[in-house]
């Protein structure tokens, strides 16, 4: 993997830059859309790839290792052959989702022991068996194993989980290391800051996760239910230590303004389930704020979904029609929803980017924020 920068903003710490992997070259800042099981949910490979360029998309270790399983994973070849994106691939740990949906669970030193989401069965997670299942399912970026604190969350349990994160990063590393990537291009790994939302514990872990000297750093632990104001504080401590030549990635943020406000600490490299499961409940995201597309209001609009977009989806339905696809359950509603919604959280981040190189990012940003906010 390489990163260089290709300008930087005056007034903020904004970035633009290229990430370049095996499978191809990523323009930051970047959103990558999640596909937790290895599809992101009702979009088709052409679509992301040519309707919403799309450069880099997510899958979970959780989710691919408990289904399909690993065995299928590697007998067809690695992911990119499995699911048929043949563009960059970054997959999440575990290191959260064996927090956020399994009930049953034990952290020890050692690992997580787990109970299955799907049917209950118990399984154990490691640093080294973590790895070794991103080997094969073939990520271009993997992610370190790691412990991400709920919020609120006591100092001493923070401090504590922020060593043994730390720990299991020198694991991570030793295992990444001493093993070869299955299918003939190179992976990288990137370590995780972690630390809750006390400054001392942020300085802390990401001094340590610098010392690591990996390619490119992420930031977790934040978004998960922390004030915003506190998330850009921790955000603007950890990009202030994490090396500037590198890129840094900010796991699971967030909404459109999460996303400005970021770029402008410092961040490259965002997730969020939000554009495309928000899609499926009848969210829709616009450069004027949010559209609940239940609303009655839009019952007989038969003005497009976003006229000036240079999405098809868009210009081709109607406001009226995607309610009443939404409100009636078809699926073609999610399908649409979802496009737009990537469709716009890509057109933010590029248009970040142009702003970065143009010199016209803060005041763009300043102004994005405040018609963001308001809701339509
Ligand atoms: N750790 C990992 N994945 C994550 C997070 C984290 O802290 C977050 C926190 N917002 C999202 N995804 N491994």
């Amino acid at each position: 993997m390489k990163f260089s920068l290709t300008a930087q903003d005056k007034l903020s710490k904004a970035r633009a830059g290229e990430i370049t992997t095996d499978h191809g070259t990523i323009k930051t800042p970047i959103f990558m859309p999640v596909g937790t099981a290895g599809t992101v949910k009702a979009v088709h490979q052409r679509e992301l790839a040519d309707d919403i360029k799309a450069q880099i998309i997510l899958g979970n270790t959780y989710h691919l290792y408990l289904r399909p399983g690993l065995d299928i994973i590697e007998q067809a070849g690695g992911l990119h052959k499995f699911n048929g994106w043949d563009k960059p691939i970054l997959t999440d740990s575990g290191g959260y989702q064996v927090y956020s949906l399994t009930e049953v669970r034990k952290i020890k030193e050692e690992g997580v022991t787990f109970r299955s989401h799907i049917d209950g069965s118990k399984h154990f997670f490691t640093p080294e068996n973590v790895m070794d299942i991103q080997r094969i399912i073939g990520a271009d970026i993997i992610m370190a194993f790691d412990e991400c604190t709920p919020y609120p969350c006591e100092y001493n349990y923070a401090r504590r989980s922020i060593e043994m994160t730390h720990r299991w990063l020198k694991r991570c590393c030793d295992r990444f290391d001493s093993t070869e990537p299955k299918y003939g291009y190179s992976q990288t790994l990137f370590p995780i800051v972690q630390g809750s939302v006390y400054k001392d514990l942020r300085v802390r872990s990401a001094e340590v996760i610098a010392s690591f000297e990996r390619e490119g750093n992420a930031i977790g632990g934040l978004s998960v239910g922390e004030p915003a104001e506190e998330m850009y504080a921790m955000t603007e401590i950890v990009c202030n230590i994490l090396p500037e030549q590198k890129p840094r990635y900010l796991m699971g943020v967030g909404t459109p303004v999460n996303i400005l406000e970021n770029i402008a600490l410092g961040i490259d490299m965002f997730d969020c389930v939000m554009p495309t499961r928000n899609a499926r409940n009848g969210m829709l995201f616009t450069k004027n704020g949010i559209i609940n597309m239940r609303n009655k209001k839009w019952e007989n609009d038969f003005s497009p979904i976003e006229a000036d977009s240079d999405l098809f989806a868009d210009k081709a339905y109607t406001k009226a029609y995607l309610r009443h696809l939404i409100h009636s359950g078809e699926i073609l509603g999610a399908q649409i929803a979802t496009l737009h919604n990537l469709h716009f959280y890509l057109w933010l981040v590029n248009e970040a980017r142009e702003k970065i190189i143009a010199g016209e990012f803060y005041a763009w940003k300043e102004k994005m924020v405040k018609q963001l906010g308001q809701k339509l």
